[in-house]
């Protein structure tokens, strides 16, 4: 049964996480931390041109991208979720491909990934999940059986007027979609508290009667289980859930972003709080669930995944020019058609 009281009380094989997912979380955690780091280093290195770095968010995105049922939901990630791309088990170069600029949206298959293209536009994201849940509650499928869409996307984003919209036809249609919002307190420059009207994102939810968690983002467990909830609350047809991941993202916007044109080390310092591996990882040594032996394999088996992508991404050539007009539609419309015309003829002049 759910634990979580503002949510329908479905059963959702809420067993307590065993010590070997613990662990495997812990380990997630690792590799994530160790790509993303190496993802900024990689950028001043010249072998990707820009990166949007996620330090800070490892417990928000692998405890919910753990929750995820890779046999039939879909996750609509923003620019920012390579913690969930690796907790749902993505090929990594393919995702960095798209830090590359080899490929928009990564070199991926979204539909066997169950991970959509990585979106640039704001709350873009957020309309394409409630399209596709919409999807599910029209296929036909038993309410147990359908598929839950799990969209990110930022503090920042919740202010567009197409979240709202999205939010409103969600809970009208009763969408099974669980709108997960990291709070990582900026939108660029522009900290929460100057944006967010009331201060809280999962507030809003109940303008819409869906019930909302606001949750330890930092927290992997307590993550993972208010997904896990959320998921089986959308799953048994009781329409969508707003969980709101109260987090800190440790380093810049992107790459290209200075922080400290906006942001004292201090403030950074005493705002971002305890680091979520850190946290967890003494949590597991209080708990006897890991020893030290554990986090060296961890930090062992990172590196060498990071060494591996690296390679990987080194190793990736263009892509031929003309995917640009073929992969954007089934049948390609008259105007993309004359595109690729011109496109072509200034090409072969080039
Ligand atoms: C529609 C749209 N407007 C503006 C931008 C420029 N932009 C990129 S990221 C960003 C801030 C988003 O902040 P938030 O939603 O909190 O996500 P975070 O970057 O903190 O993960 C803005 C304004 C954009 N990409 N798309
Ligand atoms: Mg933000």
């Amino acid at each position: 049964m759910t634990s979580n009281s503002v949510l329908a009380a479905v059963d959702d094989d809420a067993a307590p996480l065993t010590h070997q997912q613990l662990r495997e979380l812990y380990t997630l955690m690792a590799a994530v931390r160790h790509l993303d780091t190496a993802a900024v280093a990689w950028q001043r290195q010249g072998i990707i041109p820009g990166y949007a770095p996620q330090l800070g968010q490892e417990a928000a995105q692998v405890g919910s991208g753990y929750a995820v049922d890779r046999r039939r939901d879909f996750v609509f990630p923003t620019y920012r979720e390579m913690g969930v791309a690796r907790a749902m088990k993505l090929d990594m170069v393919g995702y960095m491909s798209t830090h590359k600029a080899t490929w928009h949206g990564g070199m991926y298959n979204p539909v066997e990934a169950r991970f959509a293209p990585i979106q640039a536009v704001v709350a873009g994201s957020v309309l394409h999940a409630v399209g596709w849940a919409h999807g599910q509650s029209l296929s036909g499928k038993p309410a147990g059986e359908r598929g839950v869409a799990l969209t990110y996307f930022g503090d920042g984003a919740s202010s567009q007027g197409d979240v709202h919209e999205a939010m409103n036809f969600a809970a009208v249609m009763k969408a099974p979609v669980v709108f997960f919002i990291q709070n990582n307190g900026w939108a660029i420059s522009v900290p929460t508290e100057r944006q967010v009207a009331g201060g809280s994102v999962a507030a809003r939810a109940a303008g819409y009667g869906i019930p909302a968690l606001r949750i330890d983002g930092n927290d992997v467990v307590a993550v993972h289980e208010a997904t896990r909830s959320a998921l089986a609350h959308c799953r048994a047809g009781n329409g969508p859930v707003v969980i709101e991941a109260m987090t800190y993202r440790r380093g810049p916007h992107s790459t290209a972003d200075d922080p400290g044109r906006y942001r004292t080390l201090d403030e950074e310092r005493l705002d971002a709080g305890e680091d979520p591996l850190e946290r967890f990882k003494q949590r597991l040594l209080d708990d006897g669930v890991a020893d030290e032996a554990f986090f060296a394999e961890a930090e062992r088996l990172a590196r060498e995944e990071e060494e591996a992508v690296r390679s990987g991404i080194e190793d990736l050539g263009p892509r031929p020019g003309a995917e640009m007009f073929s992969l954007v539609f089934q049948e390609p419309t008259p105007a993309l058609q004359s595109q690729h015309a011109a496109w072509r003829e200034e090409s072969e002049h080039a």
